[in-house]
């Protein structure tokens, strides 16, 4: 049962960082308002020395109306007392791509197949999500095996975006970056 209040939503029990380095493909997304990663998502988590989170990405955006690039994107993440919970501050490598401070709330993953990502940037006065985005991660470029599928249409559900994902391709647009 759900009831879409954002501090209701259940996440990863004892979510294990270590695990869930490397590199993981985004193959669907349900985008916030003002969306900037487009496509050709792919995100690479690390551990440093210190134990803290750390991440890279790259992902088609197009800025300025109309200029088409492949942005190159670093993510800290502050540790909160629930271990799935995370805040995420991230920047690009370019000073013209997009900064922020996020919520990164793992949902699910079974760190060797499929991660369901949530983040909610606005919550509404109801206390449901009013401006919020989530990846769905493949470790395989080809998509979500069929026997996960399932479980994150369940989870996409419990997030209470069902029916809000896109297809995110990949395409080779942004190799070698
Ligand atoms: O694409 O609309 C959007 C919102 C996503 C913003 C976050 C991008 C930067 C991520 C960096 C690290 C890792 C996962």
């Amino acid at each position: 049962a759900q009831d879409c209040q954002v501090s209701n939503i259940q996440v990863m029990q004892n979510f294990d960082r270590s695990r869930y380095t490397g590199r993981w493909y985004a193959v669907a997304k349900k985008d916030p308002v003002g969306l900037f990663l487009l496509d050709n998502v792919v995100a690479q988590f690390s551990v440093d020395e210190s134990g803290k989170m750390t991440a890279t990405a790259h992902g088609r955006v197009i800025i300025l109306n109309n200029w088409e690039m492949c942005a190159n994107m670093f993510g800290t993440f502050e540790d909160t007392p629930d271990p799935a919970k995370f805040k995420m501050r991230y920047w690009g490598a370019a000073s013209y791509l997009q900064t922020g401070n996020d919520d990164h709330w793992v949902i699910d993953t079974d760190y060797d197949n499929y991660a369901i990502h949530y983040s909610c940037r606005e919550v509404d006065l109801d206390g449901t999500c009013l401006d919020g985005y989530s990846f769905i991660f493949s470790r395989h470029p080809t998509g979500l095996r069929p026997e996960d599928q399932k479980i994150v249409t369940n989870k996409k559900k419990e997030i209470c975006f069902l029916g809000k994902y896109r297809r995110v391709g990949h395409t080779g647009f942004c190799e070698g970056s």
